[in-house]
């Protein structure tokens, strides 16, 4: 039976649970931000995220993540899991510091109080880990690894803080950078990347995007969409969305992505009522965009205009 996860459409606290899951096997589905469901019994007054799965109704995302590990990674000795469970606290003593960061009113010092926090711990997380492999010397990824990954994939609120602090994670925190690459060449979470709307959004996103399971209509999928499209176009700001206009006006059909979801609602919305409903086609993630693409003989050919989202061009190329 799949256990619900109530947060809310973006990585945040959820990100680790859902990271946990994917890796272990485990069957999660997304609840919404549970407006329907009465928090109370979670043990929670209003925040997320909070889990059901059968009869247990939880709160807390340590203690979440822990239940997570549990079902994902059966087979780890109590000293193994005692790791996972640090690097956990860890993650959470570094959210804490981030919280409200871009929302609040120290907003306008968010880089600032982003570079301290990451130099406070950054170089703390470097020394725990091994050169090669994984924390735990398994096979396969555990929870530790995954903070790891979580700590500079998860979008908000993790890669973005790195990337307004301005530091260069291969140069400086090489171990972690590498083995960030390790866990999310792990097949099950490779496809999780793929699929996942949560891991690369923005905070705007959880104002913006129609939270899945309930899709925003023109970011759907739908079956006589697949292979359809001769060109696709990641991002929407003005260079991608002028791009977007001469590819139209040329006849040819486009995919669109873009990260804040609303962007691509929108696009698709406006041009489908000027070009046509079988002419633009948005996506919701990168795995359905890749399968909107038309396939030639050669294949499909993925275009870098820069290279400066590395981490974003590994998961389009997995997706392909
Ligand atoms: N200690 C809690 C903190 C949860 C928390 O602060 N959640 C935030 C989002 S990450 C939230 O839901 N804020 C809105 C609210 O408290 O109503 C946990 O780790 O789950």
């Amino acid at each position: 039976m799949a256990a619900t996860l109530y947060y809310f459409p973006l990585g945040g606290r959820g990100e680790l649970i859902r990271l946990i899951a994917a890796a272990g096997g485990v069957d999660l589905v997304e609840g919404g931000m549970g407006a329907d469901v009465d928090k109370s019994e979670f043990g929670s007054p209003s925040s997320l995220p909070i889990l059901q799965h059968g009869d247990l109704k939880m709160s807390q995302s340590g203690a979440i993540e822990q239940y997570m590990s549990l079902l994902a990674f059966p087979d780890l000795t109590p000293p193994q899991r005692a790791k996972d469970c640090q690097f956990g606290c860890i993650k959470e003593d570094i959210s804490a510091a981030q919280s409200g960061l871009y929302l609040g009113p120290k907003r306008a010092q968010a880089n600032v109080e982003n570079a301290k926090i990451i130099a406070k711990w950054f170089p703390v997380v470097e020394g725990l880990l091994p050169a090669d492999g994984f924390i735990n010397g398994k096979s396969y990824p555990t929870t530790a690894d995954l903070v790891v990954f979580n700590l500079i994939n998860n979008f908000y609120p993790c890669a973005v803080a790195i990337k307004h602090s301005g530091v260069n994670m291969e140069k400086e925190y090489p171990k972690m950078t590498a083995l960030a690459v390790r866990s999310g060449q792990f097949p099950k979470v490779q496809a999780y990347v793929a699929r996942s709307f949560t891991l690369g959004a923005d905070y705007a996103d959880a104002a913006s995007m129609s939270f899945a399971p309930a899709i925003a209509e023109a970011l759907q999928l739908k079956d006589e969409h697949v292979g359809q499209a001769d060109v696709g176009i990641i991002g929407l700001a003005t260079m991608g969305a002028n791009l977007c206009l001469n590819i139209l006006d040329k006849g040819f059909k486009l995919a669109v992505y873009n990260r804040t979801a609303l962007t691509s609602e929108k696009f698709v919305t406006e041009n489908r009522a000027k070009y046509g409903a079988d002419k633009v086609f948005g996506a919701a993630n990168f795995a359905d965009f890749a399968k909107l693409l038309k396939k030639t003989p050669q294949g499909t050919h993925p275009c870098r205009r820069r290279s400066s989202h590395g981490w974003r061009h590994r998961r389009i190329e997995q997706s392909f």
